[in-house]
């Protein structure tokens, strides 16, 4: 083995500039701050960095950061914008070669350097690199990069459940390499790929293809000699060999003996070993090139009854789909950040992670392989597919993009090419379906091939919906793993109808692998409910929803594994729930803080002992009360423990045995701090502590006072504004000696509760007018006399020339036709209100009202319809 010594170390370093490290040949530095950024068309040789005066920026960046915040509109800039930067390059292009290395960019990137054009690149989600030898020059250089998002019909994804944000949002890097270096132009990769096709816990084979690349003519001397190491991470170098090679063309394919290990320490996720392959190339003992690639050797098989196998052993595939979002700063993400989502799965007790719905940072890639977590990454074809060679093409170059950028990572074992590829024909020409779905099978049939010569070592993957054209298109029968996206109990159906479902596909597709790449309800950490409903975004219906769905997997062999939708709360510009532009279906919010089905999974999936009192959503509760004092509402823990007993202000409430991993309490609440301690019954001391604030709202007002209360109208939940720090209660019928409303009924559309339409011009309150009372007649508390401030909200919600929402007609509401009278104790206090004439569809009317009471008559409000059905959304009286 030759070695550097000093002197040729010195030597080294005079004909190799910039050379960032001892010995590596290579330096890599990236190139992320200070650009200057603009949105528009620009002529690249007009501008010049020093004289614009364009806002200076950091990548990784993106231009939609604010799109999504709530801002009353759906849509964010897709265009163009340019990214200039002057970079001081010291280049010497007799000695090196010189790239620019872009990790990802949204979604069309086109570099000029010095003014001239040196290349560009579709596609938002993998790396890509330019070579600029030609183009730099000694000193300061001109680089102008234009990105570009607009909606272009051939780039996936066409359309789909996120927001597009445009930018360069992750790193880029500057390379210089000698003029004989590892193959840097081969789809972004790292012109290495180490096989490693038989692996047992006996031995393993290892094949190492790529190719070198040189500038014949430009070297000194074609002859090089390329070696290859392997290190064990704690014995160090267990395999090393060399060899001489005479470059005769600018690409020299390396084709290597195959490696044999005795006895290989196998990467699984319990112990995640990564060898780490040295690749060099010499030239007069000097380095040229070195890479130094982490792999992992480990071996495994779907089997379509008893599911998957990792290294001989049976496990469950179980974890959760990541996003790469965080709100207010779209999809430009720090690695730390990538790195402590991956963490967050791994502390989960999660063993998998699909990366829905495209490639994502090598951050992550990273951090699956050392934290070990199994990956499934895929190519952002989601929804549809474009009928254009420009389109397939695209899709091709992304699929192999992947995979080669991708393929040394032994985190990864599953491929897939296409989500959902269907859905949009919902919403398309029924002439054309049949020319779409065939088009959609051709495609799916030339990337599963593409898949497949690229890696025959791992599996393919596409992932369904609940929709039979799948089966009746055959495009079911292309990939080797056949993946579910299902919501029922959500979207459709009830939470059993999943596991029905899945033994209907089972019974007729005995041979196939069946996975479950998407399930999961929506929720919002400010909506609770003691009766959840579909699609009502309360805490409590998300756990009702991920209890059932987990156990139903749990009770079947042949699932082989399963990812929640989704691991946090996401942006999706054009979606509308209960927070305007996020899809709240994460099991932490967006900003990483765990909703307490994360404790669920934590109990199902780890290893580890786990007790959590999962109420951590639900700290300030208003519920109703019959002495005005108390209440009886459940408390409930998530554990793998055999036995919990919970405790409440110090005095045990008895123990239970988990079942499904949890266990509930019925609890006598007191107004104030209820302090909770959940402990482990038996063996080591484990607990966890909680303290809820508890507010009872009073039903018998003869009894009991009442200056302040807030409804929530038309409701099956409550909705807690945490700046006022109020929770607005559902709303109950009007008895007496109490309050309530009299008539009406909570608005459905399209069997939801509540509109999903975003409420203009109103951040922190959007929930509360989505839901309402339609048709109400009164509001009315036998309150004594006094001096109070009544507050009314309300939102018309539907347009004038509305006929269908959400795809079903709503015949009843024609829109434009509903004026009523609000009438206080027998004064009119609002005449003829017309909320879609006065306020516009959507915006809120809120106002107060000060009235007084007198004669011991109470408060009564009526709503007198003109036209239509009156509606409330929410309501509060507070005493002056
Ligand atoms: C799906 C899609 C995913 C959506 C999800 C949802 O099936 O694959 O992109 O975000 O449903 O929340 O509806
Ligand atoms: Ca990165």
């Amino acid at each position: 083995m030759k070695k550097l010594n000093f002197a040729v170390l010195l030597g080294l370093l005079w004909f190799i500039p910039n050379v960032s490290s001892f010995g590596q040949g290579r330096s890599t530095i990236s190139v992320n701050s200070h650009w200057k950024f603009q949105k528009g068309n620009f002529n690249p040789s007009n501008i010049h960095f020093e004289s614009e005066k364009w806002p200076i920026i950091h990548l990784p960046h993106t231009w939609n950061d604010k799109d999504v915040l709530p801002d009353g509109e759906r849509g964010y800039y897709r265009g163009e914008a340019w990214y200039f930067k002057e970079l001081n390059i010291s280049a010497d292009q007799d000695l090196s070669n010189y790239f620019i290395h872009f990790e990802g960019a949204n979604q069309e990137t086109t570099l000029y350097i010095n003014g001239h054009l040196v290349g560009m690149h579709a596609g938002g989600y993998s790396a890509f690199r330019f070579d600029i030898t030609a183009y730099v020059k000694e000193g300061k250089n001109q680089i102008a990069v234009k990105v570009d998002n607009t909606h272009n019909p051939d780039i996936p994804p066409l359309s789909a459940d996120f927001t597009f944000f445009g930018g360069i949002y992750r790193d880029v890097w500057l390379i210089e390499t000698a003029k004989v270096h590892f193959d840097m132009e081969n789809y972004g990769s790292d012109g290495i790929f180490i096989h490693t096709p038989n692996v047992s816990s006996e031995s393993a084979e290892i094949k190492i293809l790529g190719a070198i690349q040189a500038a014949l003519g430009q070297i000194e001397s074609n002859k090089i000699t390329l070696s290859f190491k392997i290190k064990h991470p704690q014995k160090g170098i267990i395999y090393q060999n060399e060899t001489d090679l005479e470059l005769q063309s600018s690409k020299k394919e390396i084709s290597w003996e195959t490696i044999h290990l005795n006895t290989p320490d196998l990467w699984s996720p319990e112990s995640p070993t990564l060898y780490q392959l040295e690749a060099t190339i010499y030239q007069k003992e000097v380095v040229l090139d070195q890479l130094n690639i982490p792999f992992g050797l480990r071996f495994f098989h779907f089997d379509p009854e008893k599911g998957f196998f990792l290294n001989g052993k049976q496990t469950k595939l179980m974890g959760a789909n990541r996003h790469q979002d965080y709100i207010g700063q779209g999809n430009a993400l720090s690695d730390e950040l990538h790195w402590s989502d991956m963490k967050a799965i791994k502390d989960m007790g999660g063993n998998f992670v699909r990366l829905a719905h495209y490639p994502q940072d090598p951050a992550i890639l990273r951090a699956a392989d050392e934290l070990g977590l199994m990956v499934w990454e895929e190519t952002p074809l989601v929804n549809e597919v474009t009928k254009s060679k420009k389109h397939d093409l695209n899709s091709e170059i992304m699929l192999k993009e992947m995979i080669r950028q991708h393929y040394n990572h032994p985190s990864v074992i599953i491929w897939g090419y296409m989500n959902e590829i269907y859905w949009a024909h919902r919403f398309i020409d029924p002439e054309i379906v049949d020319a779409q779905t065939t088009h959609s099978v051709e495609l799916a049939e030339k990337l599963e091939k593409i898949a497949r010569e690229e890696d025959p070592y791992r599996y393919t993957a596409m992932a369904l919906h609940n929709y039979p054209l799948y089966e009746s298109s055959e495009i079911a029968n292309i990939p080797q793993i056949v993946s579910w996206n299902l919501y029922h109990g959500w979207y459709y159906d009830e939470f059993e109808d999943f596991g029905k479902f899945m033994d209907e596909q089972h019974e007729k597709y005995p041979d196939r692998i069946h996975f479950i790449s998407e399930y999961g309800a929506g929720s919002d950490t400010r909506l609770h409910s003691l009766k959840p409903e579909k699609f009502d975004f309360t805490i409590e219906g998300h756990k009702r929803f991920l209890e059932s769905f987990l156990k139903q997997i749990y009770t079947r062999q042949y699932i082989s594994g399963a990812t929640v939708w989704n691991l946090i709360d996401f942006s999706s510009e054009r979606r509308i729930d209960s927070n305007p532009h996020l899809n709240n279906k994460g099991i932490m919010t967006s900003e990483r803080v765990p909703k307490d089905v994360y404790y669920l999974f934590q109990a199902y999936l780890s290893n580890n002992p786990i007790l959590k009192i999962a109420e951590t959503n639900w700290k300030n509760r208003s519920v109703l009360s019959e002495d005005g004092n108390t209440s009886i509402l459940p408390i409930q823990v998530y554990s793998n423990l055999n036995e919990v007993e919970l405790y409440h202000q110090g005095k045990s409430l008895g123990t239970l045995k988990p079942k499904d991993n949890q266990a509930t309490w019925e609890v006598e609440f007191k107004k104030g701090i209820n302090s909770f301690t959940a402990k482990n019954k038996a063996g080591e001391e484990i607990l966890d502590y909680i303290e809820i604030d508890f507010l009872p709202v009073p039903i018998d007002l003869s009894k009991t006072n009442l200056d302040r209360l807030f409804i929530n109208l038309g409701s099956n939940h409550s909705f807690f504004d945490a700046k006022g720090k109020v929770t607005y209660i559902q709303s109950k019928p009007y008895e007496k000696n109490s309050w309530g409303h009299i008539g009406g009924a909570p608005l459905y559309i399209a069997n939801k509760i509540g509109t999903k339409e975003d409420i203009l011009t109103t951040d922190d309150f959007v929930p509360l007018y989505q839901t309402m009372q339609e048709g109400i007649d009164g509001f009315k508390a036998d309150l004594p006399d006094g001096d109070y401030i009544i507050e009314l909200w309300m939102v018309e919600p539907f347009p004038k020339s509305r006929k269908f929402v959400d795809g079903v007609e709503s015949p009843e509401h024609p829109g434009g036709q509903r004026i009523f009278d609000i009438v206080i104790n027998d004064k009119v206090i609002f005449k003829n209100l017309d909320l879609l004439k006065e306020y516009g569809y959507n915006y809120p009317f809120k106002e107060k009202v000060k009235v007084q009471l007198k004669d011991g008559k109470g408060l009564e409000i009526s709503f007198v319809s003109k036209k239509g059905k009156p509606i409330l959304s929410a309501l509060s009286i507070q005493k002056q």
